[in-house]
């Protein structure tokens, strides 16, 4: 947008008056920032209002993406970035005697996701908008997000994430749009002419309320929607007779029971109350979704029939399975029309996105549940389970009552989310091309055997502009002085940056970038945890959850590994290095929070043990989201990515990594073998046990992980060290850790892979010493990272998936 330094400060001047009614050298950075914030919204609000008239008066196709979790982070200085307004924003405040720095510094993260999974949400949010695809997203607001990690006595301890303590400068609420979700209750059945009608009867309404945040596409006036729903009491009352007689308690009991399903993120499902608030989150967001997809579809007036031709409805993973349902529900009991029309409809509006294999993550809800909970819904599964068994015997002739079952939504008493998702869809897409192939060929093949056509990769990607722009200036510089900055909008073009691989100056001022980017770390970590770094060190990082297929402890068995060799010989002449852990637990996963303490424990003798002379250090950075992530990834040399083969479905974070100039240590997972096929073998670190392998022991059971500890004198120390060694705790406070890599048989094969992983770090280590040759690799994983671009995977999405034309708009502000 155009807009000159005068204009901005007068516009900013007035703002500050009318939104504090003070001077503006009286005002907090809080109340600097909330203005700019509501200036900034009023920019974008122009573009929103129209972006949203004209998908109305042109008919154009709509994308719903529906998901549980959005890690959006930040927005304001993105949406700076995208007006092109940034420089001139932040010259004005700079006259007023103001660092930008300051502001945006005050935003909070918006946390309402866990990991991977919510952060390729947002991303693909950001770049729907951005390449002028008509796609919004659909999800929950949650009051106190997923949880804020602190680190305690070196545990995680979990607490409420206040994200919206100091309220949220972006988001509309919309009490017009409200809509009513309806839970419990029973069904009546009557006639209704030659129509069998079904009514829900004596249900619980809870009234759903969106919250509308604007997202901005770059440099192009597209403003989608975010739409994220919060749960309210149907009239926002309380129970006045009950409260008169001073039960103050019980007089708020039913508003808040209502509140309580928008609270948090995942709240643990141990238990069954808490198994139940995850059914009722799941159906809040889906059926508010849904409805509010009709009403806004209703406006257009083209009739029913030609829903499909106008919404693609996207679920990632199968939190909002219950889509298929609520879609046919409307259809049959609102809309009147035959099963058969209603399934059409509903599967050719779905599509759905696998995000994991492992058997915990894939959904399955107790049936008595579901049918005590949403009666109409479960009846409407049950039906489409009958039709689809109906099929399995007449249409694809399977008989065999093993193989049927393989196959049933409904099995063993349980609800399973992921059939429900697969059956109900016209696409099912892996996250990256092996993770596809592990799903057509063993995960989900019985799936894949009937609808072969159903199935397709689209491999995850990032919001290149955010890993640049956002969270590495002076990178995005040095690339814009070198290639220009068509990279912004057509990241491929990153490759022209492979010319430079020989010229010296420049490997000079790419390392002396990350350089100064580790010493900004290193400043951070010394400022929140005390810890002093040696920038000039190796600055090695794993951030992502803590699970233990992602191997943290793979990791920090090494660095235990390698603290012994420095022990034994203190001149050993080894790089100085720095191992940076971030990313939080499931408040439930006991061995992941063990693995935590682990960390920190290790750390803590370490940091502090004069004699290494500081060639080894280990920092856990609490609080793992997208704002650390920022100041984390540009410092990073090695981006850890050591997964079990077959169990990371794609990974996000490698790519993050890769683009902001680190070299990968990976196993042959996810997506890493696709940046390896980007950036040639030479620019990668491979180590560990291929897919093939880790089948080939799952399917053999001849993997004994016992012997492997007797045989290998470095490993037996380090695992002997976690129960009877040097650490600082209670001598039974690691057994757990050390029982799954013994007792259980290592079921992500640590032992098996260890050896390779300490020869791909030795390696490592080696080629660090030669500035010009890590140099090399660093520039050729950036200039091949622009394939990873989330602009590129939803083009895919958009092309083959949604059928959805691109709108450009060229409005003016
Ligand atoms: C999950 C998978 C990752 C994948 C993301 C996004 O991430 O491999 O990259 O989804 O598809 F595990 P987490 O939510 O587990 O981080």
């Amino acid at each position: 947008m155009k807009l000159t330094i005068a204009e901005f400060k007068q516009d900013y001047i007035a703002q500050i008056k009318s939104s504090t009614a003070r001077q503006i050298n009286e005002t907090t950075a809080l109340e600097r920032y909330t203005a700019l914030g509501e200036m900034v919204k009023e920019y974008i609000g122009n573009l929103w209002a129209n972006t949203n008239s004209t998908y109305r008066t042109e008919q154009v196709k709509q994308i719903y993406y529906f998901s549980m979790e959005f890690l959006t982070g930040k927005f304001m200085e993105n949406n700076l970035n995208y007006l092109g307004i940034y420089e001139i924003v932040k010259d004005g405040l700079r006259s007023l005697d103001i660092d930008i720095d300051d502001i945006l510094e005050v935003e909070v993260d918006q946390g309402l996701g866990n990991g991977g999974l919510g952060r390729l949400a947002a991303g693909f949010l950001d770049a729907m908008s951005s390449i002028s695809i008509p796609g919004h997203g659909c999800g929950i607001r949650y009051k106190n997000g997923l949880f804020e990690q602190r680190i305690i006595d070196g545990y995680q301890v979990e607490f409420p994430d206040r994200w919206l303590v100091n309220n949220n400068v972006w988001e509309y609420k919309r009490n017009n749009k409200a809509v009513i979700v309806k839970y419990n209750g029973h069904v009546e059945t009557h006639m209704d002419g030659e129509r069998l009608k079904f009514e829900l009867v004596n249900y619980d309404a809870v009234r759903a309320v969106p919250y509308d945040t604007p997202i901005l596409g770059f440099e192009n006036n597209t403003v989608n929607t975010l739409r994220l729903w919060s749960a309210e009491e149907i009239d926002d009352i309380f129970d006045f007779e009950n409260f008169s007689k001073g039960n103050y308690l019980s007089a708020f009991e039913k508003k808040h029971s209502v509140e309580i399903i928008t609270q948090i993120l995942y709240p643990n499902d141990a238990y069954d109350e808490g198994k139940l608030l995850r059914l009722k989150q799941e159906y809040f967001f889906v059926s508010a979704g849904i409805q509010s997809i009709f009403n806004t579809y209703k406006k257009m007036n083209v009739g029913i029939n030609r829903f499909a031709e106008f919404v693609a409805i996207h679920i990632n993973d199968t939190h909002p399975a219950l889509a298929i349902p609520e879609l046919m529900r409307i259809l049959l009991d609102e809309e009147e029309m035959t099963w058969e029309e209603a399934w059409k409809i509903t599967t050719q509006c779905i599509s759905y996105t696998n995000h994991t294999i492992m058997a915990e993550a894939l959904e399955k809800w107790p049936l008595y549940m579901l049918r005590d909970l949403l009666p109409r819904i479960t009846m409407i599964i049950e039906e489409i389970e009958r039709r689809f068994t109906e099929d399995l015997i007449n249409v694809y002739h399977i008989t065999d009552p093993n193989h049927l079952s393989a196959m049933h939504i409904i099995y063993d008493g349980m609800v399973r989310m992921a059939h429900l998702s697969i059956i109900g869809s016209h696409s099912i897409n892996g996250v990256a091309k092996l993770h596809t192939e592990i799903l057509k060929n063993k995960e989900l093949k019985v799936f894949y055997d009937i609808y072969p056509e159903r199935f397709n990769n689209k491999t995850n990607g990032i919001m290149h502009r955010h890993w640049l722009l956002n969270a590495n200036p002076g990178l995005t510089k040095l690339i814009g002085d070198t290639i220009g900055d068509g990279f912004k909008k057509n990241p491929r073009v990153l490759r022209d940056l492979l010319k430079y691989r020989d010229d010296k100056s420049f490997l000079d001022d790419l390392f002396e970038i990350k350089h100064q980017n580790k010493e900004n770390l290193a400043k951070y970590i010394k400022d929140k945890q005390g810890i002093v770094v040696d920038p000039y060190a190796i600055f090695d990082m794993q951030a992502k959850r803590i699970h233990e297929y992602k191997r943290q402890h793979l990791n920090i068995l090494h660095v235990m590994h390698l603290y012994r060799q420095l022990k034994e010989n203190p001149n050993l002449d080894i790089p100085p290095r720095v191992f940076v852990f971030a990313g939080k637990s499931a408040p439930s996963y006991y061995v992941a929070k063990q693995i935590i303490k682990l960390i920190n424990t290790v750390g803590s003798v370490i940091n502090n043990d004069k004699s290494i002379k500081d060639k080894l250090k280990v920092v856990f950075l609490p609080n793992y989201g997208v704002s650390l992530a920022s100041h984390m990834i540009p410092a990073a040399d090695v981006s850890e990515q050591i997964s079990t083969a077959s169990k990371e479905a794609s990974g996000t974070g490698n790519m993050k990594f890769m683009m902001n100039g680190a070299v990968t240590l990976a196993t042959l997972d996810g997506a890493n073998v696709e940046i390896m096929n980007e950036v040639g073998e030479s620019n990668i670190i491979l180590f560990g046990l291929k897919v093939e392998e880790v089948y080939d022991y799952y399917q053999n059971g001849h993997y004994n992980a016992y012997e492997i500890y007797n045989n290998s004198p470095d490993l037996k120390a380090v695992i002997d060290e976690l129960v009877n060694g040097y650490l600082p705790v209670p001598k039974d406070e690691f057994i757990p850790i050390a029982d799954r890599l013994l007792r259980f048989n290592d079921e992500f094969f640590i032992l098996k892979d260890f050896e390779s992983y300490r020869l791909a770090q030795e390696r490592i280590a080696e080629i660090y010493r030669d500035k010009y040759q890590w140099s090399k690799m660093s520039l050729a994983n950036i200039a091949c990272s622009g394939a990873f671009s989330a602009d590129y995977t939803i083009e895919r999405y958009a092309t083959s998936i949604w059928n959805v034309q691109k709108k450009l708009l060229d409005f003016k502000l």
